[in-house]
């Protein structure tokens, strides 16, 4: 069982067998990304990474919204542009690199709209489900703001510059069908189900070779900027460490037994 402290000012932390569920509890105003939530999700994300019994996780949110990006009642007079981009590189890049490369998979439960940096949260993650209401929503050229978080990165990639640009200057609310005919969520379900929906996948997921799976996230995430002939280096590298893993031993040996594996992540 995965040993993440469940006590936190701002989350709810759940674990079930090897999946760890962390639920974004500030509803009131969307969970908009204050310094506390901040905090207890790079503490919270840390310590599933740090963790090898945790072997997926599931990013949910309390209430109507997932995460309403920037708490803009903290942008009080005297904040200076210099502040603006330490908080970016100091908060909300740790959580994106914390999800989009930790060595498990992510899920994202996205209940609600998921604006501005929570929309780079919920599109850091490996996986996402959308409830059918849900919506993603670019909203930072509404406040007259550039993409941050790594939205652009995320957008771009996936949608092409055309459509991201699009998407980015008229920040208009992304419906759950529209996601995913982009490619940016994988699933949408009723918001009922969502919960359900999310952890079931992930538990699947953590019953798979963990280490596999890591290695396949930065195989992938290489690709992105890497030419082909780097990228098969890359692979045979990871391959190697692969190779050596118990998990593939035993995948390899539950197969010529002619029985299901039980990996371990390791
Ligand atoms: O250093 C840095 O952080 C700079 C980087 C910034 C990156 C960014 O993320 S910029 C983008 C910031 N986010 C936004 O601009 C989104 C603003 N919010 C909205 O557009 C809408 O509220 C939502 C689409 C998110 C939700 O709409 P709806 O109709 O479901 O709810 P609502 O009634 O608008 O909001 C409910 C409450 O949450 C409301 O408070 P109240 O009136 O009940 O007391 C609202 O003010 C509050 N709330 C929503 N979003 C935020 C927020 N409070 C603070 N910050 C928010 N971002």
């Amino acid at each position: 069982m995965p040993n993440v402290s469940p006590s936190f000012e701002t989350l709810l932390v759940d674990t079930s067998d090897a999946v760890v569920t962390i639920t974004m509890n500030q509803p009131e105003r969307r969970n908009a990304l204050n310094r506390a939530l901040e905090r207890d999700l790079i503490q919270a994300l840390t310590a599933v990474r740090d963790d090898p019994s945790a072997r997926a996780v599931v990013l949910a949110a309390a209430g109507k919204g997932f995460c309403a990006g920037a708490d803009l009642t903290s942008f009080k007079p005297g904040l200076t542009g210099a502040d603006i981009e330490h908080h970016i590189l100091n908060a909300y890049w740790p959580i994106v690199e914390l999800l989009a490369t930790m060595e498990k998979p992510t899920i994202a439960a996205i209940n609600g709209v998921a604006a501005g940096a929570g929309c780079s949260i919920a599109l850091a993650c490996d996986l996402s489900v959308m409830a059918e209401e849900a919506t993603l929503l670019q909203a930072f050229s509404n406040i007259g703001l550039v993409p941050d978080a790594g939205s652009s990165w995320f957008l771009a990639r996936q949608v092409g510059y055309h459509v991201a640009y699009q998407i980015a200057v008229e920040g208009e609310p992304l419906s759950a069908k529209r996601c995913l005919a982009l490619g940016l969520t994988n699933k949408v379900v009723a918001a009922e189900v969502l919960l359900p929906t999310a952890q079931g996948w992930a538990q699947r997921l953590a019953q798979r070779p963990t280490r596999a799976l890591g290695f396949t996230k930065k195989a992938m995430h290489k690709a992105l900027t890497a030419s082909l002939s780097e990228t098969v280096h890359y692979e045979a590298a990871l391959q190697a460490r692969c190779f050596e893993t118990e998990d593939h031993a035993e995948g390899v040996r539950a197969f010529l037994e002619k029985r299901a594996p039980v990996f371990k992540g390791r």
